[in-house]
């Protein structure tokens, strides 16, 4: 990287209103941009137009701090995380940018006085949802943390056309329909065709001696991708960091000489061109599940490859030599979708920078940190030897020499334990023979984690045992973090200038301190204005249902919120048979006394699961049912919010009295939404199940619901043999739930629609739903007679949001810094000629 000398900074002139923070300011710089940069002027300019022009003002301001920020960190070369992901779900960044820079009100007042409204500017953002869920969300709330730690990071991944596509409902059923993020053109970003990246797929490779005499390996690829960076600026809390999101888009390089391959063949090399451009087209829609597609193996080392070459590029620039890439870069691998970076850093050193393997090996294994985010044995990645080999036959042969140097290593430490090698290797050849990717990147690295301290421990005792016994150092939990600017201070102002109001706001950047609020738990003004606050939020939640749904809803009823992927894991369905288990009581005894409440659902899922598709189909056809009968008399109703997003989600989680974390225990590695919603003053009911264990634990049990089997008792019961039958016949209420279901009550008297659902739980019941079906049933009670106790409700409410600090991603990001990275933060100064002159 060309270093920018400081003379130059120096000299660098940025106008005032570029830079500028004043109410006039803004003004000045907002009309200026609709006119330059969107060429329209206010009588013809769309709300489209205002939004860009208004992000643009934004980014003017992000470019000051990011410019120096990059100057900074390349004079000094710091020591930098590259946070390697194959998912970002970033969110709008519009609303996030101007609560980080601290201008939100200025900028409401300066489109006011304008004309317009800054909530009607924000809606216009698409998002960029280039993530699933957790996982994707989690890797942003970690570069909002790292920025605002001050901590140099580069967050590497793919910039895809189509992000998570949107969902429609049409007949209760879920309709995909295509993300067209890009179509308005996306204002944040910063395209660098200068720093363009080659990557290599297919071919075959050729032994041969080099003029030293040594044996090196030569790859003739079949095809060459170009890699084109796309910047994103990423400013901290309050702070002058902005670090980079680096996204890569796949081209034909214009350089390959098509017609000596195609023999002229124009046509054949734009449909080259078309193929490579595919690689970065879409983002595979499945959470927590491997699908083992070609087209994704080769996005997986397309980004890696494209990111660790950037990042030796970088090394290169600021001079430090490639023997210590390891003191430059600590190179965080989100799951195992970036653990070819292990095969691809040796190939890198070794193939093209003449390194010797052992010397390459100790580099990699420096380098590396790998995290682990899932128990369920199909989201585990292996990928098939014969695709593996066709398209990176190179990085084949380094693996089989990976696992060869590693099976000495566990033969040393575990003699003749011929079965251990076998469940070890990195190659699986029980059957057709696959690539272990988890083993891989244990190997690998230098760090292995899991991510809430339930999950790392059944890491340890089951999926990664043995490597837990080969390695028991590398081992260390990180829970996972949400950043409390997007999803408090951005999401819920009521609830932000409340608690400032009493305790200060230091609480967004030092989450522990919300622990103050815990003085006011008596005082009753304060209980009666934090009551007031849930209230008016869900009245506007009862609005946006009315019109998206056309479903009026009873603000003061239970707001009993389920937003997540589907996954039968998850456990929707338990919360359908709540449903179905409510109003059977309804219509056997029409003047019951219930608590009413509002069920909310929200979540996609996989294109391809079909069970977990029947179940949205079976909430919403209960939810026609059930909202339109008039025994009912309102006292229950069953909401479906489509299209569940990281925008939606900032509406949703201020709005809820109850968060349901209802997974089988033992397959939810953390969870996050758990934590948004519980710092948003929502209490739980859950299972002991991921970071429920931990959030359990901070809030006080007395201010958690909990209910069911604990991952030990899930165990025993399934080594026991598992008899779902027993239960629909001993349990009175269970059946008629499961019966009302069967006889088509829900749908029209069609007795074959849900049957597969129906049939998957008397028979087989994977997930334990029936199991835990009367503890839950029982806990459910509990919450409604707890609800009608409105102070002391709204107390626990207040404990749960002041005990939570824990799970602020700043926290995360201070251990995975301690602990993992062994790096520093790097305090950003604006240089005085380049400071806002305000
Ligand atoms: N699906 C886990 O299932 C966890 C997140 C982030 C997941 C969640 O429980 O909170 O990761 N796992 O750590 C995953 O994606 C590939 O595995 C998720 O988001």
């Amino acid at each position: 990287m060309q270093t920018v000398p400081n003379h130059q900074v120096d000299n660098l002139q940025i106008e005032d209103d570029r830079t500028g923070l004043s109410v006039e300011c803004l003004k000045r710089a907002f009309l200026d941009n609709l006119f330059y940069v969107q060429g329209k002027f206010p009588k013809i300019a769309t709300k489209n137009d205002y939004y860009m022009a208004l992000a643009y003002t934004v980014r003017d301001r992000l470019l000051q701090r990011w410019i120096n920020t990059a100057v900074i960190y390349t004079d000094r070369a710091s020591r930098t995380v590259s946070y390697l992901s194959a998912e970002f779900l970033m969110g709008p960044h519009l609303g996030n940018n101007l609560v980080n820079l601290g201008i939100y009100d200025q900028v409401k007042q300066a489109v006011s006085e304008l004309g317009l409204d800054l909530e009607d500017l924000l809606e216009q953002e698409e998002e960029p949802g280039l993530g699933n869920g957790g996982l994707g969300r989690l890797a942003a709330c970690y570069l909002d943390s790292m920025a605002t730690l001050e901590i140099p990071s580069l967050g590497y991944g793919i910039r895809y056309e189509f992000g998570i596509f949107d969902q429609d409902i049409r007949d209760g059923w879920q309709v995909e329909i295509t993300d067209k993020w890009l179509h308005c053109g996306n204002p944040w970003e910063i395209a660098r065709p200068e720093w363009a990246i080659y990557v290599r797929l297919g071919g075959h490779t050729e032994a041969y001696t080099d003029e030293r005499g040594r044996y090196r390996v030569r790859w003739i690829p079949f095809q060459v991708i170009k890699g084109v960076p796309h910047d994103t600026p990423l400013l901290g809390y309050k702070t002058n960091t902005a670090n980079t999101l680096r996204l890569w888009t796949a081209e034909a390089p214009e350089s390959f000489d098509f017609a000596a391959f195609n023999s002229g063949d124009y046509l054949g090399a734009v449909q080259e061109k078309m193929v490579s451009e595919n690689l970065s087209k879409v983002l595979y829609p499945n959470d927590d599940s491997s699908q083992g597609k070609r087209l994704r193996l080769a996005q997986q080392i397309f980004f890696v490859s494209c990111s660790l070459q950037d990042m030796i590029r970088i090394v290169f620039g600021q001079n430090v030599p490639l023997e210590k890439f390891h003191e430059k870069f600590v190179v965080q691998l989100n799951d195992t979708h970036p653990a070819i970076a292990v095969a691809e850093l040796m190939r890198l050193l070794i193939d093209e920078h003449d390194m010797g393997w052992d010397q390459a090996w100790s580099i990699t294994q420096k380098s590396l940190a790998y995290t682990n985010h899932t128990l369920l044995p199909e989201a585990l990645e292996r990928w098939p030897i014969s695709l593996f080999g066709e398209l990176l036959p190179r990085h084949l042969e380094i693996i089989y020499e990976i696992n060869y140097h590693f099976l000495e290593e566990v033969k040393a430490k575990f003699p003749a334990d011929s079965d251990r090698l076998r469940r070890m290797s990195l190659i699986d050849e029980s059957g057709e023979k696959y690539v272990r990717m988890a083993h891989l990147a244990c190997v690998g690295s230098h760090s292995i984690n899991g991510v809430a301290a339930l999950h790392t421990k059944l890491l340890q005792q089951d999926v990664l045992r043995d490597f837990y016994q080969m390695y028991p150092e590398k081992f260390n939990n990180k829970t996972n973090g949400v950043t409390p600017r997007r999803f408090i201070v951005l999401s819920n102002p009521r609830l932000t200038n409340l608690i400032s109001s009493k305790i200060g706001d230091n609480w967004v950047k030092n989450l522990k301190d919300l622990k103050h609020l815990e003085a006011f738990v008596d005082d009753p003004e304060f209980c009666s204005q934090w009551r007031s606050i849930k209230s008016a939020i869900k009245q506007d939640l009862v609005a946006y249902i009315q019109k998206q749904n056309g479903i009026t809803v009873n603000p003061d009823s239970i707001f009993d919120i389920q937003a997540k992927r589907f996954h039968e894991y998850k456990r929707q369905h338990l919360n359908a048979l709540h449903i179905i288990t409510l109003y059977n009581r309804i219509k056997a005894n029409p003047d019951i006394d219930i608590t009413p409440r509002t069920f909310i659902f929200g979540g996609k899922a996989a294109p391809g699961y079909y069970m977990a598709k029947l179940i949205i189909k079976l909430i919403n056809s209960i939810g026609d049912v059930v909202n339109n009968d008039p025994d009912v008399r309102d006292r229950l109703k069953v909401v479906f919010l489509k299209n569940y997003s990281v925008k939606f989600a900032q509406r949703v989680y201020p709005a809820a009295d109850l968060s349901e974390q209802i997974s089988m225990a033992g397959k939810e590695a953390s969870g996050t939404g758990n934590m948004k919603f519980a710092l948003n003053g929502a209490l739980t009911i859950g299972t002991l199940d991921g970071a429920n264990v931990e959030i359990r634990e901070e809030v006080g049990e007395e201010n958690f619901f909990i209910f069911g089997l604990t991952a030990p008792e899930v165990y025993a019961l399934k080594a026991r043999g598992y008899r779902p039958l027993d239960y629909y016949h001993s349990n009175r209420e269970l059946k008629a739930v499961i019966d009302r279901i069967a006889s088509g009550h829900f749908s029209h008297g069609d007795t074959k629609l849900f049957k597969p659902l129906l049939d998957s739980l008397l028979y087989r019941d994977e997930y334990l739903l029936f199991a835990d079906y009367q503890a839950y049933i029982d806990c459910q009670d509990y919450v409604s007679q707890v609800y009608r106790d409105r102070d002391r409700w709204t107390r626990m409410s207040i404990l749960n949001v002041a005990r939570m600090g824990k799970f602020s991603s700043d926290r995360s990001i201070h251990d995975y810094c301690q602990d993992i990275w062994n790096i520093q933060s790097v305090p950003i100064e604006l240089g005085e000629c380049i400071q806002a002159k305000e």
